[in-house]
C-alpha cells in the first residue's frame, strides 16, 4: 500500500502528476537487464513482490519509479529522469 507524507522541501509533481522515485534498482547496476531488486544501503534485496504497471518494465531505465497517475504502479526510468522526492517504508 502506497499512502503519502508531506515534506517540507520535497517536490514531486512532474509533467505527470505526483512521481517518486523507490528504492527500486536493477541489481548489478548499471546492467541493462539484470532484475530488479531493492537497494537499501550496500545491500540488494530480492522483491517479493510486483506491480509493475502495463508492458512495464519497460527496460528503459534502472531505477524504480511511481506516478500518481497509474496508480502508484511501477515504472523503470533512467534514474536521472527528474529531481524529485523519494519514498521508503519505515518500521
Ligand atoms: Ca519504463
Amino acid at each position: 500500500m502506497f499512502s503519502e507524507t508531506s515534506v517540507a522541501g520535497c517536490n514531486s509533481l512532474s509533467p505527470y502528476g505526483k512521481f517518486y522515485w523507490t528504492a527500486g534498482k536493477r541489481a548489478g547496476d548499471p546492467h541493462p537487464q539484470s532484475e530488479f531488486v531493492w537497494k537499501i544501503g550496500a545491500q540488494d534485496y530480492p522483491m517479493a513482490f510486483h506491480k509493475w504497471y502495463i508492458n512495464e518494465p519497460s527496460n528503459d531505465g534502472d531505477c524504480v519509479n511511481v506516478w500518481e497517475i497509474d496508480s502508484y504502479s511501477w515504472n523503470d526510468l533512467p534514474c536521472t529522469s527528474w529531481d524529485v522526492c523519494s519514498v521508503c517504508e519505515i518500521g
